[in-house]
């Protein structure tokens, strides 16, 4: 079955005069769904846009029989194997709320583009798998979103499988991440037997209902604490005592801790069977944080009601075989976005027309004729644009720009067809521009041979699969055995060259990359030329 998405009406009922950019803005909520692979990330995407009814049903990622592919896991490649390669976005209404939601891929070697995702969006909600506990790609973006001052809301999902203890994961939240938890529901049932949860917040039970396949709104009931007590025994007293020992210990939601950083609120849900789906969505609109103002490079904040401005997060193409047109998402700012606009385009004071704007999810797209801070949206045919440029329209304004991670896995790219030349230079030049592979050239390799650059190894298979698929220009890969690339200068070229296990590389850009195979190489071109300017790029577990 395909998804109906029936997009937000972001001005639906309102007045002119309510429609200013701060207004509209008060409404957003902007965040990313982040964690570990396999937590159930893109599950839970589709179950809070199922339960906003943006969709009819809900789909797994392995499509099962009777089940198709989730809605945000649209490449084939993400189908084939389970998992998401690619970030992507969704916006939907609930309540008197704008929601705008980004799924991204838990594998580190996609990692740059979750880090970019995190730059776009104003909270992110955190799974942790209740059987796995905090695993190490979940540590590393804690750390992402405490460094960018995001605040973060904790859900532990799986909750319908055998897992751990549930006090015994919140004492590992608070001892490895160093934030406190602050449950705003509590699971009554051990992880295996998911019952319902204790809602923290007036005492009483949700408890849930399984539907076939978890395919629809898991129905709901409503009981008061009395009539919980009286049908659920044991599980519910202690859930009671649990909730009680959380209280002694001060783990209470405290907006102003929770927006700052020094607190998570924690909820317990299960995506598959859309348990505690309906609680998280609540939380998001009530606690998460909308949209501010922006700093630019200055420093200055721009402020909502100034006029438009945006910044590139994403560039994409290929998402459909029927929509073969390049995508740059955009995260607006400030201001009112309206579509056929004309902005200016910082990075090179050119003007640029918006006359294709849309929201995306999947293979799914809908026009979109006012944005507002916040939202996300896909410019079609953005060719000049690229990952981190700032659009804005009459007060210029320039956005910081985004980190580049430093690639850690370098092979050397050729046509498989020498027929097909000009399909090969043309879907590099298209991988290098959306940032899914970095393309450096020298002239050891030549141009018929650019040396691809990662951060991790899957980047590669999909750089190969989709010049294969997409650009009918089949590529086989040589890998060089290099780890480690530094910033250089033309001064250092000869220096480099002439070493052992190293040399230099360019991009298109004209940026210079030396790249060695490990510490000791640097380390010894260093000590007999202690001068050469080698400047560390972010390493991608830094970031
Ligand atoms: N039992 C159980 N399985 C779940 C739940 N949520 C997701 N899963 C399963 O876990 C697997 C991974 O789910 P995904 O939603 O693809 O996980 P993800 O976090 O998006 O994974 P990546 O995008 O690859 O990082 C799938 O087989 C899901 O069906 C849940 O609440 N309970
Ligand atoms: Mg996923």
């Amino acid at each position: 079955m395909r998804a109906t998405i029936e997009p937000a009406s972001s001005t639906a009922g309102r007045s002119d005069a309510e429609r200013t950019a701060a207004g509209e803005a008060a409404r957003r909520r902007t965040f990313a769904v982040i964690s570990h692979p396999d937590a159930g990330k893109s599950t839970l995407t589709e179950a809070l846009a199922l339960h906003a009814r943006v969709i009819g049903q809900a789909g797994a990622v392995h499509g099962k029989a009777g089940r198709r592919g989730t809605v945000s896991d649209w490449m084939e490649m993400e189908r084939d194997r389970g998992i998401s390669i690619t970030s992507a976005a969704l916006q939907f209404s609930y309540r008197d709320a704008v929601v705008n939601l980004l799924d991204t891929p838990g594998h580190a070697d996609f990692s740059e583009d979750t880090y970019r995702v995190l730059t776009a969006v104003d909270a992110a909600v955190m799974l942790i798998d209740a059987a796995k506990g905090l695993e190490a790609q979940t540590m590393k973006l804690f750390a992402v979103c405490r460094h960018r001052g995001i605040p973060i809301v904790t859900v532990v999902n799986k909750w319908d499988r055998p897992g751990k203890d549930a006090l015994e994961l919140m004492d590992e939240i608070a001892e490895r991440t160093g934030l406190t938890p602050t449950p705003l529901t509590w699971p009554v049932g051990i992880a295996g037997d998911f019952r319902g949860v204790l809602d923290r917040r007036d005492g009483t039970f949700r408890r849930f209902t399984r539907t076939a396949g978890g395919a629809t709104i898991a129905p709901e009931e409503l009981l008061s604490a009395a009539d919980a007590a009286a049908q659920e025994g044991a599980n519910w007293e202690q859930a009671v005592e649990e909730s009680e020992l959380l209280a002694e210990t001060g783990a209470e939601h405290d907006q102003e801790l929770f927006l700052s950083g020094i607190t998570t609120p924690v909820l317990f849900a299960s995506a598959v069977s859309n348990f505690g789906v309906g609680a998280l969505l609540d939380s998001l609109v009530d606690l998460a944080p909308p949209p501010s103002g922006r700093e630019d490079v200055g420093g200055a904040v721009r402020s909502l009601d100034e006029p438009f401005s945006a910044f590139v997060f994403k560039v994409q193409s290929g998402m459909d075989a029927a929509h073969r047109d390049r995508l740059a998402y955009i995260r607006i700012c400030t201001g009112v976005f309206e579509r056929g606009m004309v902005v200016t385009h910082a990075a090179t004071g050119r003007p640029f027309t918006t006359k294709y704007a849309q929201h995306v999810f999947g293979r799914e797209r809908e026009s979109v004729e006012l944005a507002y801070p916040g939202d996300v949206v896909g410019l079609v045919n953005a060719n000049a644009l690229g990952v981190g440029d700032t659009l804005y329209a009459e007060k210029p304004v320039t956005y910081p720009p985004l980190t580049t991670f430093a690639p850690e896995h370098f092979a050397v790219a050729r046509s498989k067809e020498t027929a097909k030349h000009k399909q090969f230079r043309k879907g590099i030049e298209q991988l290098d521009s959306e940032g899914v592979v970095q393309v450096l050239r020298s002239d050891r390799w030549g141009d018929q041979a650019p040396v691809l650059a990662v951060v991790g190894p899957m980047q590669f298979e999909v750089a190969s699969h989709r010049m294969e698929h997409e650009f009918n220009a089949p590529i086989a890969l040589e890998r060089l055995p290099y780890s480690l690339a530094l910033r250089t200068d033309a001064g250092a070229v000869p220096q480099v060259s002439a070493s052992g296990g190293a040399e230099v590389l360019q991009r298109d850009n004209g940026d210079l990359l030396a790249v060695f195979t490990d510490k000791w190489a640097l380390r010894m071109l260093q000590q007999r030329h202690p001068s050469l300017n080698l400047e560390p790029l972010v390493a991608a577990q830094l970031a």
